[in-house]
């Protein structure tokens, strides 16, 4: 067997939602039994199998808080590798949902502004590209 080959990471497709309410963005803690718990993420998940991007995007927001949202434009992508797992996080932008988000998923929620971000303990995937992200988003 080809050792190299065995150790390249397994590439997962994610979608993340930028959830704006003003200056403010809306932040949610992963609960405990999954990956990265206790960290502050931006909503969203694992694209599925047959889905587009904005349809996962579409399905998470309504399964993890129950609101009906308007998926917008592809603000960043980025990759991030750990270990044998890599994801592709794809950012969009969303101002327009129906329904107040609940913590149907999440440990809690929190709208949090831009300036603010920075004090959350993010997953490391995020926290490297927070300038970049921020001065998209300002
Ligand atoms: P897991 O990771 O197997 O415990 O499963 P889930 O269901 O908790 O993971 P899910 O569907 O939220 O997948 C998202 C993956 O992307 C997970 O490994 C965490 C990582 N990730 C890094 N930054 C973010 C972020 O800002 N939002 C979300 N939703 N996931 C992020």
């Amino acid at each position: 067997m080809n050792t190299q080959r065995a150790k390249r990471p397994h590439w997962i497709p994610v979608v993340a939602a930028l959830i704006r309410r003003q200056d403010q963005l809306l932040l949610g803690l992963r609960p405990e039994g999954h990956s990265l718990a206790g960290l502050w993420e931006f909503p969203g998940g694992k694209i599925e199998l047959g889905e587009s991007p904005q349809q996962a995007l579409a399905r998470e927001l309504e399964e993890e808080l129950g609101i009906q949202a308007e998926i917008e434009e592809l603000k960043l992508a980025i990759t991030h590798s750990f270990g044998s797992t890599g994801i592709v996080l794809l950012f969009f932008e969303v101002n327009y949902w129906k329904g107040e988000p609940k913590t149907r998923h999440h440990s809690e929620l929190k709208w949090v502004s831009l300036t603010e971000l920075g004090k959350h303990e993010l997953p490391e995937a995020n926290q490297k590209i927070l300038p970049h992200l921020l001065s998209i988003l300002k």
